[in-house]
C-alpha cells in the first residue's frame, strides 16, 4: 500500500440509518469537529470538492487519483510513478459497499491561491447515491446535502447522460411529488430571492467509459458540445423534462461536463486489479491529466461560497450541523425554506459570529496591551469596538429577512454585553496582577535592598556611618532602577504609588542597617578599649617583670620601656589588625601611647626610689666587706709573711671581700660598679699600709738572720780552729805515739771534712734557732752561710795541704837520710861487691840493720811536728823500700854464691869454709857504716875478703831514687790548687 494512502483515510461523517422506513441521517459531529477545527484550516476558505452518482460506477477510485494529485502538490509527474497503486478511497469492485452516507478524506490540503490566500481543499465521496437498493429518497437526501455543501459537485455517470439522471435531481420517487419539483427550484429561488447569487455554485456531469469520442471527443470540449446539446430544451419535450433542464441552468453557477474515456479492462473487469497505473489505459491517463488539474490546481480552484462568500472550515461545520439538524427535524425531506432559513440562521450566526470575533480579537489585542488599559479606555473602546462589531454584521451579506436580522442583532449587542463584562473582569484582573507583580517586584527589589545591606554590613572591616549611606544610596537607586523595569507593566499612576511605597519601605528598612552597623561599631570599640587595656597591662607585667628584681638603671628602664612600648604598640596593631572597624584604631592608639607614657612616668619614679635604697644597701655591704677584709688581714700580720704570700693572701681576701659584696652588689649591678671601685681602691689603700708594716717587719727579721750567720760562722771557725790545732781535749786519744807533739798536729784530708761537716751543721743548727722563723727569708741567709762555711773550709784545707806538705818534705829526707845510713860503711854497704854471705847471714844483717835504721826514723827528733799517721806512712816507705833492696841483693848474691861454688869446686875447699868466705867478700861496702853491729862474725868475714871478692857487679842503690808520695800530693795539689797554692808549695823547702 501507499504510505501516504496508509497515512489518511476516508471517515464517514454524515452517518445514513434507517429505522422503521424511516430514513436518519447521524452527523459525526466530533470526528468533523476534530477534521475541521484544526488550527492550520479552521480559519482557512475551503473548497469541497464532492463526487456524486450511481454505485460502483469508479467515485472512490478517481478520488483516490484526486489525493495522489493533491499529494503532488500539482507537479506535472503526478501519474507518472506507475509502481505505486492507486489508493486512498475504498474503490474495489465489490458489490458490497461501505457505509452509506458522506465520506470525507480526513486530510485537509492546503494550498496558495493565485491571488496569495491560503485556502484548503476537501474531498468529499457519497455512497449509495441511485442505487436501485436505496430509497430514491435517501439518494436525494445525500445528493442534496452533498450539494448543499460542496463548492464543486462531479456528477459520475456512466457511458451517457440520460434523462433519467437528470431527473434523479428533481425527482423523489413517485410518492415524494411535491419534493420533485421543489427542492433545487424552490431553494434556488429562495437564495436568488435574498441575493443575486445563485445557491449552488460548480457541477461536473463526469460521463465515464465514453464511446462516442468520435463524435464528442473526450474531455471537457466535447462534454461541452455534449451537454449543450444535452440541455437543449424544445417544444417538443415534456413539460417536466424542460423543467428539469431550466431549472438545473438557472440553479448552478457553472455547469460543465467531461468525457471520459473507459480504463481498460483491468479496471473495469478484473476483480484482481490492484490499483497499478501501468494497467490503466493511456487515454483515460491522458483525460486524467486534464481533469483533475480542471478541478484541484490552485487556478481552478473553486472556494465554497454561501450568499457569495466564501466560507471557512469552521463555517463549513456549522452548515453540515445546520442542515443534518434541518434534515433529521422533519419527518419527511425538508421543504426548500427551511433549508433556506437554516441556511440563513447560519449565516446569521457566522456573520455575528465574526462580528464577535472582531470584538474578540480587537478586545484580546487591547487586554493584552501593557500596561493594562485602565477601566475607563476600557470602555470607551469597547464604544467604539461595538460599533464596529454592529457595523460589520449589518453590512454583512446574509439570507433572510429583517426579523432574523434583528433577532441576530440583538443577540450580538448581548453578547457582546456579556463580553465586555468579561473583559471587565480580565481587566480587573490583570490590574490585580499587575498590582500584585508591582508587589512582588517590590518585596524582591526590596528584600534584594535587604540582602545587599546585610552584604555590606557583613564587609569586613565595617563600614563607616557615611560609607554606609553611600552604599544605602546605591542600594536604593540601583533598587529603584530594578524596580522601573516594571514601569511598562503598569500605568503612570499605580506605577507611581508603588514606586513610592517602595521608596518609603526602603528607607524605614535602611534605619535598621544603620542601626545595626551603629551596634557593630560600638562592640567593636568596646573590643578595641579591652585591647588598649589588656595591652597596658601586658606592658606593666613586662615593666614589673623587667624592674621587679634588681634596679635597673634609668637608661635600661628606658630602654625597656621603648622595648615594651614597641612590643605593646606592635601587639596592638597585630591584635587590632581584624578589627571590624580600622578607622577607631588609631584614635585609641593614640590613648594606648598616652597611658603606655603614664605606666612609664610611675615605673620611672618607682626606679628612682629603689635606686635610693640600694644605694644605701650597697653602702652598708661595702663598709661590711671592708670591716671584714681588715679583719683578716690583720690577723696576717701577728707573723711575718712573705710578700708574695702576703699578696697572695691580700689577692685572696679580696677577692672574698669583693664577693661578699657581690652578695649586695649583684642585685644592683649599675650602681655596684661605682661602689666596687671604690672597694677596690680602698682595699688597695690598706694592702699598701699592710705592705709597710710587713716591710719593716722584714727589715727586722733581715738583721736578725745576718746576726744569727754571724753566730753560725763564729761558732764554726772555732770548733774548726780547735779541731785543726788539736786543743780540743776530746781529740787526744788520737795523738798515737806522738803524744805531746803540739806543732805537729795534723788532721788527714777526711777528718778535716768530717770535722766541717760535723761544726757546719752545728752552724746551720745555730742559725736555723732563728732562721726557722722566717723561712721565706731563711733560705737565703743560709746560702749565705754555706758560702762562709764553704770559705772557711777552704782555708783550712789550704793550710792543712801546706803544712801536710812540709811535714812530708821532712820525712822524706829523713827516709832518705835513714836509708843512706843503712847502706853506710857500718852497715849493709860491704856485701855490696865485697863480702859474700849465705842468705840467712844476709837477711839477719839485713833484719838487723833495717830495725835499727827504723827504729832511729821512728825515734827521730820530728815527731814533735810530724803526725803519727805521716810517720807511719813514711816508716812503711822505708822499710818497703829496704825490703826491696833486700831482695835485690839476695837475687845477686845468690848468682855470686853460685859463681863461688863453681869456683870452690875447682880449687877443693871446704864447703863451710867456703860458706865463710862468701860471706866475707860481700861486706867491704858496707862495713864503713855498719860499725859494732857487725861484731865478731864480721872479724872472720874480713879475713876472708881479700881473697874473695864479688866477680859480678853489685850496684849500690840509690836512696835519692826511693820513691815518695809528695809527688803524688803535690801532684795533686796543683790539679786542684790555685796559682797562690802553687806558690807556695815551690817556696816550700825540700
Ligand atoms: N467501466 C469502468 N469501470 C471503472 C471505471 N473506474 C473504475 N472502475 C471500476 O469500477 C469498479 C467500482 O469502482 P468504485 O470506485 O468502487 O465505484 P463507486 O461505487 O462508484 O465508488 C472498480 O472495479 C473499478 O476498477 C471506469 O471509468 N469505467
Ligand atoms: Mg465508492
Amino acid at each position: 500500500m501507499d504510505e501516504d494512502a496508509a497515512r489518511g483515510s476516508a471517515i464517514c461523517v454524515v452517518e445514513h440509518n434507517e429505522n422503521e422506513g424511516r430514513d436518519s441521517y447521524l452527523l459525526k459531529e466530533d470526528r468533523l469537529r476534530r477534521l475541521l477545527m484544526q488550527e492550520h484550516c479552521k480559519d482557512k476558505p475551503v473548497a469541497v470538492v464532492s463526487i456524486a452518482g450511481g454505485a460502483r460506477r469508479g467515485k472512490s477510485f478517481l478520488l483516490s487519483l484526486f489525493l495522489r494529485y493533491l499529494r503532488a502538490q500539482g507537479s506535472e509527474d503526478w501519474l507518472d510513478d506507475e509502481d505505486t497503486p492507486i489508493a486512498g478511497f475504498a474503490w474495489k469492485m465489490s458489490s458490497k459497499r461501505v457505509t452509506t452516507g458522506i465520506h470525507i478524506w480526513d486530510e485537509i490540503f492546503t494550498l496558495r491561491l493565485p491571488n496569495g490566500e491560503e485556502a484548503c481543499i476537501l474531498l468529499m465521496d457519497t455512497e449509495g447515491t441511485f442505487d436501485c437498493e436505496e430509497s430514491l429518497a435517501h439518494s436525494v437526501t445525500v445528493f442534496a446535502l452533498s450539494t448543499l455543501l460542496s463548492s464543486v459537485q462531479i456528477y459520475n455517470l456512466k457511458d451517457n447522460i440520460q434523462m433519467d439522471d437528470l431527473l434523479h435531481l428533481q425527482d423523489a420517487g413517485p410518492e415524494n411529488e411535491q419534493f420533485r419539483f421543489q427542492f433545487f427550484t424552490g431553494y434556488g429561488r429562495l437564495c436568488l430571492e435574498a441575493s443575486d447569487d445563485k445557491p449552488f455554485q460548480n457541477f461536473l456531469f463526469l460521463v465515464r467509459d465514453w464511446r462516442n469520442h468520435h463524435e464528442f471527443p473526450y474531455g471537457s470540449e466535447g462534454g461541452q458540445v455534449f451537454l449543450d446539446e444535452k440541455l437543449q430544451t424544445s417544444d417538443r419535450q415534456r413539460e417536466e423534462v424542460k423543467k428539469v433542464k431550466e431549472d438545473i441552468k438557472f440553479c448552478f453557477t457553472k455547469l460543465d461536463c467531461f468525457l471520459m474515456p473507459y480504463p481498460g479492462e483491468k479496471v473495469a473487469g478484473d476483480p484482481q486489479f490492484s490499483g497499478s497505473l501501468s494497467d490503466v489505459q493511456k487515454d483515460f491517463k491522458d483525460q486524467l491529466r486534464q481533469l483533475v488539474p480542471q478541478l484541484l490546481s490552485p487556478e481552478n480552484l473553486v472556494l465554497k461560497t454561501i450568499a457569495g462568500r466564501p466560507i471557512t472550515c469552521k463555517q463549513l461545520f456549522e452548515y453540515f450541523k445546520c442542515y443534518i439538524g434541518v434534515y433529521n427535524n422533519r419527518a419527511e425531506i425538508p421543504e426548500p425554506k427551511s433549508i433556506f432559513e437554516a441556511t440563513a440562521e447560519v449565516q446569521h450566526r457566522n456573520a455575528r459570529d465574526e462580528a464577535v470575533d472582531l470584538y474578540i480579537q480587537k478586545m484580546d489585542r487591547l487586554l493584552a496591551e501593557t500596561p493594562v488599559p485602565t477601566q475607563r479606555r476600557l470602555n470607551q473602546i469597547h464604544a467604539l469596538l461595538r460599533m464596529e462589531a454592529i457595523e460589520k454584521f449589518t453590512s454583512s451579506k446574509k439570507m433572510g429577512g429583517k426579523e432574523i436580522s434583528g433577532k441576530y442583532l440583538l443577540l450580538l449587542d448581548k453578547n457582546l454585553h456579556e463580553l465586555h463584562e468579561r473583559y471587565e473582569i480580565q481587566r480587573d484582573g490583570r490590574e490585580e496582577r499587575t498590582k500584585s507583580e508591582l508587589m512582588e517586584a517590590a518585596t524582591r527589589v526590596l528584600k534584594e535592598y535587604g540582602e545587599d545591606m546585610a552584604e555590606v554590613l557583613r564587609h569586613i572591616p565595617l563600614l563607616t556611618a557615611k560609607e554606609l549611606r553611600d552604599e544605602h544610596e546605591e542600594k536604593k537607586t540601583r533598587a529603584i532602577q530594578n524596580f522601573m523595569v516594571k514601569e511598562e507593566i503598569a500605568d503612570e499612576n499605580l506605577f507611581s504609588r508603588y514606586k513610592q511605597k517602595l521608596e518609603k519601605d526602603i528607607e524605614s528598612q535602611s534605619a535598621l542597617h544603620f542601626t545595626e552597623r551603629q551596634w557593630k561599631e560600638s562592640s567593636a570599640d568596646r573590643e578595641l578599649i579591652n585591647t588598649v587595656q589588656s595591652t597596658v597591662w601586658i606592658y606593666c607585667s613586662q615593666m614589673g617583670n623587667s624592674c621587679g628584681g634588681a634596679v635597673i638603671s634609668a637608661e635600661e628602664l628606658e630602654s625597656e620601656h621603648k622595648k615594651h612600648y614597641e612590643e605593646a604598640l606592635d601587639a596592638f596593631m597585630h591584635r587590632t589588625r581584624n578589627t571590624l572597624c580600622p578607622y577607631l584604631v588609631d584614635d585609641h592608639r593614640d590613648n594606648l601611647m598616652k597611658r603606655l607614657d603614664e605606666q612609664y612616668r610611675k615605673y620611672a619614679e618607682l626606679r628612682e626610689s629603689q635606686e635610693r635604697q640600694a644605694e644605701t644597701e650597697l653602702m652598708n655591704a661595702m663598709e661590711e666587706a671592708m670591716e671584714k677584709y681588715n679583719e683578716m688581714m690583720s690577723k696576717l700580720l701577728v707573723d711575718l709573711m712573705s710578700e708574695e704570700k702576703l699578696n697572695s693572701m691580700h689577692a685572696n681576701y679580696r677577692q672574698q671581700t669583693i664577693e661578699s659584696f657581690q652578695e649586695t652588689g649583684k642585685k644592683y649591678p649599675h650602681l655596684a660598679k661605682k661602689h666596687m671601685d671604690d672597694l677596690e681602691g680602698r682595699m688597695s689603700n690598706e694592702y699598701e699600709r699592710y705592705e709597710a708594716f710587713r716591710n719593716s717587719q722584714e727589715l727586722q727579721a733581715e738583721a736578725a738572720l745576718n746576726d744569727a750567720v754571724k753566730r753560725s760562722v763564729t761558732h764554726y771557725e772555732l770548733e774548726m780552729s780547735c779541731l785543726c790545732d788539736g786543743k780540743d781535749t776530746a781529740d787526744g786519744g788520737r795523738q798515737g805515739g806522738r803524744s805531746g807533739a803540739t806543732d805537729g798536729h795534723l788532721l788527714t784530708d777526711e777528718e778535716l771534712l768530717d770535722g766541717h761537716e760535723k761544726y757546719r751543721k752545728e752552724a746551720l743548727d745555730i742559725f736555723w734557732t732563728t732562721g726557722g722563723q722566717w723561712m721565706h727569708l731563711a733560705e737565703k741567709y743560709k746560702e749565705e752561710l754555706e758560702e762562709c762555711l764553704r770559705k772557711a773550709k777552704y782555708e783550712l784545707e789550704k793550710k792543712r795541704r801546706s803544712k801536710e806538705r812540709r811535714v812530708r818534705s821532712l820525712l822524706e829526707k829523713s827516709v832518705k837520710e835513714n836509708a843512706e845510713d843503712y847502706l853506710g860503711e857500718t852497715r849493709m854497704k860491704k856485701f855490696y861487691g865485697e863480702i859474700v854471705v849465705d842468705e840467712e847471714e844476709l837477711k839477719e844483717n839485713h833484719s838487723e840493720h833495717r830495725d835499727a835504721v827504723v827504729r832511729s826514723f821512728v825515734e827521730d827528733p820530728h815527731g814533735d811536728w810530724a803526725p803519727a799517721w805521716l810517720v807511719e806512712e813514711y816508716r812503711d816507705i822505708l822499710e818497703t823500700t829496704l825490703d826491696a833492696w833486700h831482695r835485690a841483693l839476695e837475687t845477686k848474691m845468690a848468682e855470686e854464691r853460685t859463681n863461688r861454688k863453681q869456683d870452690a869446686d875447682v880449687v877443693g875447699l871446704v864447703a863451710a869454709v867456703g860458706t865463710t868466705v862468701a860471706s866475707a867478700a860481700l861486706g867491704p861496702g858496707v862495713a864503713v857504716g855498719a860499725g859494732a853491729a857487725v861484731g865478731a862474725a864480721g872479724g872472720v868475714i874480713s879475713q876472708l875478703v881479700g881473697n874473695t871478692r864479688w866477680r859480678n857487679a853489685a850496684v849500690l842503690p840509690d836512696p835519692a831514687s826511693i820513691r815518695m808520695p809528695l809527688n803524688w800530693v803535690v801532684g795533686r795539689s796543683t790539679d786542684e790548687g790555685d796559682e797562690s797554692e802553687k806558690n807556695m808549695l815551690e817556696e816550700e823547702p825540700e
